[in-house]
């Protein structure tokens, strides 16, 4: 067991398999995961909440295998239901315009009770960190897992052929295919970090970031007021894991994402990109050669498996991240 307080800065899919490594070797109690909300959505007069839901889903061990987000074992009745009414609609060509395409984005019949128990909490009064800490504790869940926010940050991104779009439509509707000139933070400057946010980052020994996409999962996180602050300020102590290994995302546009935005697709653009708020990148073997690049950024490069295949790589990669 590590003694180490511990704040992982969260996407959503590499974020909730790097949070696996932590989990048994940190103490619940010493660990924290400060998730991204920038993917956030209200669909259906549901608030979904993409990246917290991985996290939770991944841990409990009911993530979908096949597709990293929603459950396993799900049904899709719901969808089939709204996809019937869309074909309706879109026989009808007065309709056909008028936003009534509701079934481009899925939701299983499962996954539903999750988004219809949050935004019924949240009609309530209550705020997005506590509802998650009881879908948490549902789950039968140890963890300490806050939204960067309670306020509404939702994720934008420039598009040429569709201008500025949300990152859903962006993400699953144009299946993240079209190029993007600019990515925003709607709401970014008003939102404060939800409670226990900052006293987790500053209580921290180590704060690691998670193998996320860093333009559209990180950077929302770090948009919060005050927390990129805390990240510059504490670079020595914060370590970020690759997502791109041999010059490609593992998982989504994270690779073609750094080029539109002006970096290259490789480790050495990642370690640019975080050269403010990180003191060490962590890299996959097949990246070795690109350690002295990283170096000369003035940033320490650590070598080793990031491909989180098993749970004993997935461990040793949270332990590397902690000692390095
Ligand atoms: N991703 C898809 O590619 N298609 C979907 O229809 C989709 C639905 C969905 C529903 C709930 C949820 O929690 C996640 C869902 N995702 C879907 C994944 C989601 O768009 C991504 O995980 C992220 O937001 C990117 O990190």
């Amino acid at each position: 067991m590590s003694d180490m307080n511990v704040a992982v800065v969260c996407g959503g899919v590499g974020a909730a398999r790097l949070l696996r490594g932590f989990v048994g070797f940190v103490p619940p109690e010493q660990l924290t995961a400060i998730a991204n909300v920038g993917d956030d959505m209200v669909l259906h007069g549901l608030h979904i909440s993409p990246d917290l839901d991985t996290i939770v889903y991944t841990l409990a061990d009911a993530v979908s295998a096949e597709r990293g987000w929603g459950l396993e074992g799900e049904t899709w009745q719901a969808m089939e239901t709204i996809a019937r009414y869309s074909e309706t609609v879109s026989r009808n060509s007065d309709a056909a315009d008028s936003g009534w395409d509701l079934d481009w984005f899925s939701l299983g019949d499962r996954d539903l009770g999750t988004h219809l128990f949050r935004t019924q909490a949240i009609l309530g009064g209550a705020k997005l960190d506590e509802v998650t800490q009881q879908i948490v504790a549902t789950w039968g869940l140890d963890l300490r897992l806050l939204p960067v926010t309670n306020d509404r940050l939702r994720t934008m991104v420039d598009t040429a052929d569709h201008g500025e779009i949300s990152f859903q439509e962006y993400f699953v509707g144009h299946q993240h295919s079209v190029p993007v000139s600019g990515v925003r933070f709607d709401g970014a400057e008003q939102a404060t970090p939800a409670p226990g946010v900052v006293d987790a980052l500053e209580g921290a020994d180590r704060i690691v970031i998670a193998p996320s996409n860093p333009a559209v999962s990180i950077d929302p996180v770090l948009a919060v007021p005050g927390v990129r602050a805390i990240l510059e300020r504490r670079r020595d102590d914060v370590v970020v894991v690759s997502p791109i290994v041999g010059g490609k995302a593992l998982k989504g546009p994270a690779d073609r994402l750094l080029v539109e935005l002006g970096r290259e697709a490789s480790v050495v653009g990642v370690a640019e990109w975080y050269a403010d708020v990180v003191g060490t990148v962590v890299i996959d073997n097949v990246d070795a050669d690109h350690a002295p690049a990283i170096e000369a950024l003035g940033l320490k490069a650590v070598v080793t498996n990031t491909i989180m295949s098993t749970p004993d790589i997935t461990r040793s990669l949270a332990h590397t991240t902690l000692t390095r």
